[in-house]
């Protein structure tokens, strides 16, 4: 179809006045994939139209579906879908008496600048180190908390090292817009990075960021992953086994600069949620990175000891709560920063176990896992890590011969699971997999849109059934645009893109542009921050500005498995 530019015309000044109302992935497509815009508000027209970006053409009409009334807000939606429009190029959707979508492509790789940036933005998050030009363009910047002398905090005290010892526990990555670092979260972060390799290697292999690392023969995630890993190994008390529960300052920085940053960091009690989060990451990390013994002569095999004297101490110690307000009853100065209090540790042994019987063998790890295979599942987020065990095994289990059959249950729960993700997506008016439930719209929604995808694609890894891969590839579209707010959250991508970030080295760096590649936490009609909202129901809770920490804050444990879809989607591309 040619020849109808006075559609475009027409649109343009539709557009340049009204809201925008028509919400779509605001980055592209695969030529081969799904497409579908949804159109909010009630809709008269019988028709809608895809357009050349330059308004020439028009390449493809098609009619709306049916009105749908939403389940998470007021939004009345129509779902415009154009799968069939496949030929490459860059198009606006266009709905007479409504206006023009923001530009979007179909091509190839569509999501490469994605995987690329959101790997990137763990570079900017590094501490200890400076953010050079070269790597980091205009948002470089000087280093920031070396780190070098940290206080045992009274609460972390032993005989050994009583309050006010010095410690050095420098590097790793600032964990979101605050300046601290915490073992819990970084436990999921590195857990989901770690599988996004085990699982997509022959992509990260060739997927570079320009780091200082680039050139090392080691695949950038990795690279990224063992800076943040050097970190973790300083927080495990060499005298027992045990892991700091975070290096903090007593409360949060101001809105400053890292390197104005001076306030006295502290290591703050031991807890099992982190020791056996840090037993995890290392057992994982050690199996890893044995396949570089070049690259790295013995970390792998530091990581294993490290790994089973943490979980030793667990043993011992089997349900230390890190329990803040509790803690700051007894101990001094008290500590306001981030909390990642969990009670509930039997996720937390299953993971241990299942990393650790995957990278040693030895049986009397699997007693655990087998101990704990029928506790609930959920989705993983930094309290709930058991499932993190079920895809390690499972993408382990030609290796662990002893339990071929209770891996293959396993599969079985994990494929149960992710159908229960598949059986309401009609019923959402935005047909993503996401929004099935109100309860998705937590603090960090995004990452729950992600990680309900990433089940999606550990339930294709396990059936080869291409309708995962389509389901979890909806949440993606999510996250770039196909959402009640109509943003795309993804920091420097799409037009309505996430601006003002919670994040104070995007804040206070003076530059317009927040940092690339980071995932703003998402709608949460929580609002926990107390800032002002213009929208308040559950899918549209979001504001773009940094006071709203409770929606649009930043987070590793957010951006990681952002990583892991946006790669995911790549290296599976043309297969859905
Ligand atoms: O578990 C309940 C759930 O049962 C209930 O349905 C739901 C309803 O809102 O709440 C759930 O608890 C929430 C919990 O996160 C788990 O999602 C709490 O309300 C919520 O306050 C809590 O938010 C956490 C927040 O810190 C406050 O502690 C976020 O998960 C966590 O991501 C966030 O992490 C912060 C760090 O503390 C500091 N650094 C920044 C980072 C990101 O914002
Ligand atoms: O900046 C902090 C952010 O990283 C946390 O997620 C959030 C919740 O713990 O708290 C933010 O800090 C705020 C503090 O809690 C209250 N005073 C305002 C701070 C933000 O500027």
């Amino acid at each position: 179809m040619k020849n109808v530019c006075f559609f475009g015309l027409f649109f343009i000044a539709v557009v340049a006045s009204a809201q925008q109302r028509i919400m779509m992935n605001q980055v592209g497509f695969y030529p081969s994939s799904e497409k579908i815009a949804v159109v909010t508000g009630v809709v008269d027209t019988v028709d809608f139209y895809v357009i050349s970006v330059d308004h020439k053409d028009t390449v493809f009409s098609g009619k709306p579906g049916e009105q749908k009334q939403s389940n998470n807000s007021s939004l009345v939606t129509r779902i415009a879908d154009f799968k069939e429009r496949k030929k490459k190029g860059s198009y606006v959707l266009a709905v007479p008496g409504v206006g023009e979508s923001y530009p979007f492509k179909i091509d190839n790789n569509i999501y490469h600048d994605v995987a690329a940036a959101s790997l990137k933005a763990f570079y900017f998050q590094r501490m200890s180190m400076p953010i050079d030009a070269q790597y980091a363009g205009k948002w470089a910047r000087a280093e920031g908390h070396p780190d070098s002398t940290v206080m045992i905090h009274s609460s972390a005290a032993t005989a050994k090292k009583p309050a006010g010892t010095i410690l050095s526990s420098p590097g790793g990555w600032y964990d979101a817009g605050d300046y601290n670092k915490y073992i819990v979260n970084s436990g999921i972060t590195m857990g989901t990075l770690l599988s996004a390799y085990e699982d997509f290697a022959p992509y990260f292999e060739k997927l570079t960021v320009n780091i200082p690392e680039s050139n090392d023969k080691v695949p950038d995630l990795l690279n990224e992953i063992v800076y943040n890993l050097r970190w973790m190994l300083t927080m495990q008390d060499a005298d027992d086994g045990g892991v700091y529960h975070k290096c903090t300052n007593a409360a949060f920085d101001k809105m400053i600069m890292p390197d104005k940053a001076k306030e006295v960091r502290y290591v703050v009690a031991k807890s099992t949620a982190a020791t056996l989060d840090f037993a995890a990451v290392t057992a994982q990390a050690a199996r890893v990175l044995k396949m570089f013994p070049k690259q790295y002569p013995g970390l792998g095999d530091s990581c294993l000891k490290a790994s089973v004297y943490a979980w030793q101490w667990a043993l011992q110690h089997p349900a230390v709560v890190y329990a803040q307000e509790e803690l700051n009853k007894k101990f001094v100065p008290k500590i306001s920063t981030g909390a990642y209090g969990d009670s509930h540790f039997e996720d937390e042994w299953f993971w241990a176990a299942s990393e650790l019987y995957t990278s040693t063998g030895d049986e009397q790890y699997y007693q655990t896992v087998a101990e704990r295979l029928n506790d609930h599942m959920s989705l993983p987020s930094w309290s709930h890590v058991q499932l993190l065990g079920y895809y390690t095994l499972i993408r382990h289990q030609k290796q662990l011969l002893q339990h071929t059959a209770a891996i293959d249950t396993m599969k079985a729960s994990v494929v149960a699971f992710a159908d229960g993700y598949l059986a309401h997506i009609d019923e959402n008016a935005f047909e993503t997999v996401i929004g099935q439930s109100q309860k998705d719209f937590i603090w960090g929604s995004n990452a729950v849109a992600a990680n309900q995808s990433i089940l999606l694609i550990n339930a294709w890894l396990i059936t080869a059934d291409k309708k995962y891969l389509s389901n979890a590839y909806s949440n993606l579209d999510y996250i770039l645009g196909r959402n009640a707010t109509g943003y795309c959250f993804v920091t420097g991508f799409g037009t309505k893109s996430t601006m003002y970030p919670h994040h104070r080295l995007s804040i206070a760096d003076g530059i317009e542009e927040p940092i690339p590649g980071l995932l703003a936490g998402g709608p949460n009609p929580g609002r926990q921050d107390g800032c002002v909202y213009a929208f308040t129901e559950p899918e549209t809770a979001y504001t773009d500005s940094d006071c709203a920490y409770a929606s649009n804050e930043i987070a590793i444990n957010w951006n990681a498995p952002l990583v892991y879809l946006a790669a995911a989607m790549e290296a599976l591309q043309g297969k859905f």
